[in-house]
C-alpha cells in the first residue's frame, strides 16, 4: 500500500508518495559554502548560504529518518578537466572587469577550485552523504546534463522530487526545471535552500510555483517536518 503524505505548499497543498519520493540535496560543497571557496572567489556573500547548512541538516534528517531515498549532487570538474563546459572555460578568461582572481581548476586555498577528489569540492561536515544515499557529481549546473541521474531516480521508482541546496538562483533552479521536464514532481524547501543575492531566492522560488505551478510547488521547512515524523 502506498503511503501518501500531503504538506501545505504553494501554489496548492503538495501529495507525495513516501516510497517514491527522493529528497535531492544541491551542491552543499565546501567550495560554495567555506570562505576562500569558489562562491566567495567569484563574488558570493557567504551569509544566506551558511545560514542554509541547519535547515538542510533538518530536513535530511527527517528524511532518513521517514526512509526515503536521499541523493546529493556536487558541481565540479574531473582534475583533467575533459568535462569542463567550454563556456565555463570562456566566462571566466573573458570576464570583463576580470573578478575572478582564481578560476576553477585553480589551485585555491582548499584544494583545485570545484575539481573532484579535492577538499574544497566535497559537501560539508555536517551534511556528509551515509552508506545508501546517491552521490551525483556533475560537469555543470543542472543534475541532468552529463550524468546518470535520471537513471539512478528511474530504477528506484522515484517520480517525486524534494529539492533543497544552494544556490537557489543558478543549480537549485535549473535541477528543478529540468526535473519538471522529465516528468518528476517537484518541491523546493524554502528555508533549506539560499543564495549569494537574497532578491534572487525570493524571485528564483516565486517563479516555481506562480500561475498554478508553472514549474512545481515550494513548501517551508516545518510543515514538511511536521508530516515526516
Ligand atoms: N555560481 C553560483 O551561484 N552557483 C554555482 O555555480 N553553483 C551552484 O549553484 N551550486
Amino acid at each position: 500500500k502506498m503511503e501518501f503524505l500531503t504538506v501545505d505548499a504553494k501554489p496548492y497543498p503538495y501529495a507525495f508518495p513516501l516510497r517514491k519520493t527522493a529528497l535531492v540535496i544541491i551542491d552543499m560543497q565546501r567550495d560554495f559554502l567555506l570562505p576562500d571557496g569558489f562562491g566567495e572567489i567569484e563574488g558570493g556573500d557567504l551569509t544566506d548560504v551558511q545560514a542554509a547548512i541547519e535547515p538542510v541538516g533538518k530536513l535530511l534528517a527527517a528524511c532518513r529518518n521517514a526512509g526515503m531515498t536521499v541523493f546529493h549532487t556536487r558541481e565540479g570538474q574531473r582534475p583533467d578537466m575533459s568535462d569542463m563546459p567550454s563556456n565555463k572555460t570562456v566566462r571566466q578568461a573573458e570576464a570583463p572587469d576580470t573578478q575572478y582572481k582564481l578560476g576553477i581548476g585553480d589551485k585555491g586555498k582548499m584544494g583545485r577550485l570545484l575539481i573532484r577528489g579535492e577538499y574544497g569540492h566535497d559537501i560539508v561536515d555536517e551534511l556528509q552523504p551515509v552508506p545508501g544515499e546517491v552521490i551525483i557529481d556533475k560537469p555543470g549546473k543542472g543534475a541532468f546534463w552529463d550524468t546518470q541521474i535520471m537513471y539512478r531516480l528511474k530504477s528506484r521508482g522515484i517520480t517525486h522530487l524534494l529539492i533543497a541546496g544552494v544556490t537557489t538562483e543558478c543549480c537549485v533552479t535549473t535541477t528543478y526545471r529540468e526535473a519538471n521536464d522529465r516528468g518528476f514532481e517537484c518541491c523546493a524547501v524554502f528555508e533549506a535552500t539560499d543564495g549569494y543575492n537574497p532578491g534572487f531566492k525570493i524571485s528564483a522560488l516565486d517563479m516555481l510555483h506562480w500561475s498554478q505551478g508553472l514549474f512545481g510547488f515550494v513548501a517551508n521547512l516545518q510543515p514538511l517536518l511536521d508530516v515526516l515524523k
